[in-house]
């Protein structure tokens, strides 16, 4: 059995420049980058220059769903606002040859609908197909993630994902999980991700605080031991973010520069010490 993949969303590292960010990853032993998915941050040609040069990969594009990019919207130009960001991240994924790119059915802080929850359901339906069948023409898979309740209506468990993923017609999708949402929403998360088996295509790695393993209350033992026994071939892909409302204030101000070499190196230590002892 081969070793997991390593991979680290670079939301906490906006501001630096890219050859930073890459860079350290690499010198930490990481396989790939996540990118945030706003494409006029980043030079593509320079993305695909730097990781070429570093031996990275990128591993996924982290979709940014704000309020302009709800796809469920009932307003229908703002739903195919969303559909058109969905087409761009999927070409910026293609540009810099990562095989994935994240898609949620709503928008980050939509707490409750603004139509009748099976209308929006349907368009969420609808536009992920339509994004999913796009995707697919540029090579690239779409993974469904949920957040937790306190961020959307919407999905919060890997369950409502699986049954929202059997209503789409798309081999290239799959669902998500990030361990974050999933330890305020689910019984039992090694479990949860065993229930998704082959529909697993990624994960965010992040201890209950959202900090880097090891300096919360999750016990990745377990966690760990059910992505190999599934066979599990994505991205271990740490998603850190500082303990605020306003993430990008602490990145911008330096109070989350523990997100950066502290915790590059303390998250893939910790997992592959864990990952030395599975079965
Ligand atoms: C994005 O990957 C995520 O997990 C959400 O919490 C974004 O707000
Ligand atoms: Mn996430």
């Amino acid at each position: 059995m081969s070793g997991f993949k390593y991979s680290y969303n670079a939301i906490v590292f906006t501001g630096e420049d890219f050859v930073t960010q890459v860079r350290r990853l690499s010198g930490f032993g990481y396989d790939a980058i996540e990118l945030v998915g706003e494409p006029d941050w980043y030079d593509l040609a320079e993305v695909r220059q730097v990781t070429g040069d570093f031996g990275l990969k990128v591993s996924s594009i982290c979709s940014m769903y704000t309020t302009e990019r709800d796809l469920c919207h009932p307003d229908g130009a703002r739903r195919q606002g969303a559909v058109d960001y969905c087409r761009r991240i999927a070409d910026m994924a293609a540009d810099v040859g990562a095989p994935l790119m994240i898609a949620a059915p709503s928008v980050w802080n939509k707490l409750t609908p603004l139509a009748p929850p099976d209308q929006e359901r349907e368009w969420a339906i609808e536009n992920l197909q339509t994004v999913g069948e796009y995707a697919a023409s540029v090579g690239v898979g779409i993974t469904i993630e949920p957040w937790n309740r306190y961020e959307t209506y919407f999905i919060n468990r890997l369950d409502q994902a699986l049954e929202l993923l059997a209503e789409l017609d798309l081999p290239n999708a799959g669902v998500h999980g990030d361990m974050f949402h999933m330890a305020i929403e689910e019984a039992d998360i090694a479990a949860a991700y065993a229930r998704a088996g082959p529909h697993l295509t990624h994960t965010h790695i992040a201890d209950s605080n959202r900090a880097a393993p090891g300096t919360g209350h999750t016990d990745f033992k377990p966690v760990l031991q059910s992505l190999r026994d599934i066979g599990f071939d994505g991205y271990l892909t740490m998603e850190l973010l500082p303990p605020t409302a306003d993430p990008f204030g602490w990145v911008k101000d330096g109070r989350a520069a523990h997100f950066k070499d502290p915790y590059v190196r303390q998250s893939i230590e910790y997992l592959k010490a864990l990952e030395a002892e599975l079965t």
